[in-house]
């Protein structure tokens, strides 16, 4: 059987969180794993290093503060209620790109629905190499491996599969206080805006042969507590993030374990059911249908009116001489 030894300052952490209305004495705490005070003391500190906000008094003992839990993998995973997604989890506090560190793992045979995750990204990226701002402290940034027996030319679905996750997820936390709720809306083919701004966009690779798919990898990054002043001057007219919408600091922990689990769900419908119900789901969330829109591709602009999008995913424009043109990739705006 496979032992798992859980680390002895997860093992006094979790004590501590049954415990945060009132102080746990190092005496109890030494007395619970027969260990020397001076020995709690050291995890103590220790399990402060790792960024938990623990009170200290010598009178009374220690308290943890849960209303500032640090974005790590240990909270992450904690309670987390999903079957597959996020069940095996890489965290960094700062990678050049965790859509890069998930095709290693998954080349080198990791299983469906293991992630990445960073607290900070060097070198984030978009489509076609654009770099994604990726502070530390503030947003997610994660790539979820997944390995779906479908044709590769299916692959562009699962972007939208992910975008109306996202939406879903953004949307849950989208309250104001105030009894004012903006809502998300998706921009294909895959950025998810608030009141027209930017706030997370979708990075979908693959690794495929000509008929099947070894790995795709969907790489997701939410501005969460990002602040306006926090976007290099160029962005902060086109971006925004869910506290500058809202006013409000939002969990790191709450936000990403929702998002998996949205991911999970929308997944594993799509994989059963096919993509209907997620081109039904995603035209709720496109709010760009009847108007006249812009494509950018890489050697070319076409333009028409959006209608929406094909069981394919494509997006669907018709143009001037009331032709459909389906559009597979390229850059819109309105
Ligand atoms: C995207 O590309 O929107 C995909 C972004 C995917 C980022 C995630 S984070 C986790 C994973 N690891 C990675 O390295 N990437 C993924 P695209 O549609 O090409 O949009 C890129 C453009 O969005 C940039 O050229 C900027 O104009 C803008 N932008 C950059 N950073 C932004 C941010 N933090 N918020 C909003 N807009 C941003």
């Amino acid at each position: 059987m496979k032992v798992n030894k859980i680390p002895i300052e997860q093992v006094i952490l979790r004590r501590l969180k049954k415990e945060t209305h009132s102080y746990l004495s190092g005496q109890t705490l030494s007395n619970a794993f027969g260990l020397s005070r001076t020995a709690i003391w050291k995890h103590i500190h220790a399990i402060k290093d790792m960024g938990y906000d623990i009170e200290a008094s010598p009178a009374r003992g220690y308290r943890l503060n849960i209303e500032n839990l640090p974005f790590n993998k240990i909270e992450i995973s904690s309670n987390l209620k999903t079957s597959f997604i996020g069940r095996d989890i890489a965290f960094y506090k700062e990678i050049d790109s965790t859509n890069d560190t998930a095709k290693e793992f998954a080349a080198k045979g990791a299983e469906e629905g293991a992630v990445t995750v960073a607290d900070c990204q060097k070198k984030g990226k978009g489509r076609l190499s654009r770099r994604w701002e990726s502070p530390a402290g503030v947003n997610i940034y994660t790539s979820i491996i997944l390995r779906p027996n479908i044709s590769p030319m299916f692959a562009p679905q699962l972007t939208l599969v992910s975008a109306v996750a996202v939406a879903e997820t953004v949307a849950k936390f989208l309250n104001t206080g105030s009894g004012y709720k903006p809502e998300p809306t998706v921009k294909w083919p895959n950025d998810i805006l608030i009141n027209s701004k930017k706030t997370a966009g979708i990075l979908t690779e693959m690794n495929s042969e000509m008929d099947r798919i070894n790995f795709v990898v969907i790489g997701i990054g939410v501005n969460v507590n990002m602040t306006k002043k926090m976007f290099p001057e160029e962005l902060r007219q086109i971006a925004t993030s869910l506290k500058e919408e809202t006013g409000r600091d939002i969990s790191r922990i709450d936000f990403i374990q929702t998002l998996y689990l949205n991911m999970e769900r929308w997944y594993k419908e799509y994989i059963k059911n096919g993509f209907e119900p997620v081109r039904k789901a995603w035209t709720d969330y496109f709010n760009m249908r009847g108007k006249m829109v812009k494509v950018q591709q890489l050697n070319s602009v076409i333009e028409g009116i959006a209608i929406g999008i094909d069981n394919y995913g494509a997006l669907l424009l018709k143009g001037k001489d009331g032709k459909v043109a389906r559009i597979l990739s390229g850059d819109v705006t309105v």
